[in-house]
């Protein structure tokens, strides 16, 4: 199902005022020859769950790096100030901190690393660049969750991205564990393109990056996702690194506990999936939230 907007063909329509519905993604998982630094079977196994866990691809020590810049950062009132940096829904307590890429030092580095950028590429089958960065904090007692959905959903919607070739990388700097609001998958659900009810809103950004309503999906087609798959928590040490596909439906949950939950996450865009405008939003998000500068890292 597609459907003609503002004379473009929308192969993902969603938020136009109709229905949910589930249809078949028509783009391939992984893109080109699929050659790389992963193995073909660690390739395969992206393709089939839309996820992959990379436990020790980074050093113990060089999450603790990026977690000590970014304690200096969260207590810099100057960044708190800053509209890259969002709080929960009930209190200040900082969620997240946006554009992290664009930073000096080690936050600026690791989106940059070849570690990261190689599987990238060999996922994406072409040069890419950072379309958002992000460290989600989820502090110790107080992080509050992140309801389920498709990023692309939302990238496509409100940013523009014309189809389903981009990757997340979640470096995990602290322990993930069971306990303390793991990323949730739904494996599998990367296959199929849930569209979402309502319109989105002028300025969404300012509430959804907090808790989002608006392009989540329905309780019968999130249970249908469900049917045909499972949930898979993306568990691990810090220095794991965890890549998962940009359609794959996913959420986590508040973090009770007093072992924060934080990651930092770069998406990484194929140069040949450039913004254009958005296909279902009043206007463009902010560059700090969706990089339009589309040189190739
Ligand atoms: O709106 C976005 O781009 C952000 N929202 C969520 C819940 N995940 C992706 C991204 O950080
Ligand atoms: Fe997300």
């Amino acid at each position: 199902m597609s459907a003609a907007t503002d004379e473009r063909i929308d192969a993902y329509p969603s938020r136009l005022g109709g229905p949910a519905t589930i249809t078949e993604r028509h783009d391939p998982v992984v893109h080109g020859s699929g050659d790389g630094p992963l193995d073909a079977d660690v390739v395969q196994s992206y393709a089939d769950d839309g996820f992959i866990v990379l436990e020790g691809l980074l050093a113990p020590s060089e999450a603790a790096e990026l977690n000590a810049e970014i304690d200096r950062l969260a207590a810099d009132p100057a960044v708190r100030g800053r509209p890259e940096a969002i709080v929960e829904p009930d209190s200040d307590t900082l969620r997240s901190l946006f554009a992290v890429h664009d930073l000096e030092g080690p936050l600026g580095a690791i989106a940059r690393d070849p570690r990261l950028v190689g599987v990238a590429r060999q996922l994406l089958g072409s040069d890419v660049y950072v379309h958002q960065s992000r460290v989600n904090l989820k502090p110790a007692f107080r992080g509050k969750d992140f309801y389920w959905h498709s990023d692309f959903e939302t990238w496509h919607t409100e940013d523009g991205m014309p189809s389903m070739r981009a990757v997340s990388c979640s470096v995990l700097l602290t322990d993930n564990t069971s306990w303390n609001g793991p990323l949730l998958t739904i494996a599998g659900s990367h296959r199929w393109y849930v569209s979402c009810e309502g319109e989105t809103p002028a300025n969404h950004h300012e509430q959804s990056l907090r808790r989002q309503e608006v392009g989540t999906p329905d309780d019968a087609s999130l249970a249908e996702l469900y049917r045909r798959g499972r949930i898979a928590q993306c568990l691990g040490p810090a220095g794991t690194v965890v890549f998962f596909e940009c359609n794959i439906m996913h959420g986590s949950n508040s973090n009770i506990t007093p072992l924060p939950r934080r990651n930092v996450f770069q998406v990484y865009n194929s140069v040949e999936n450039a913004l254009e405008q958005p296909f279902a939003a009043p206007a463009p998000r902010p560059h700090y939230i969706a990089n339009r500068r589309f040189d190739p890292i």
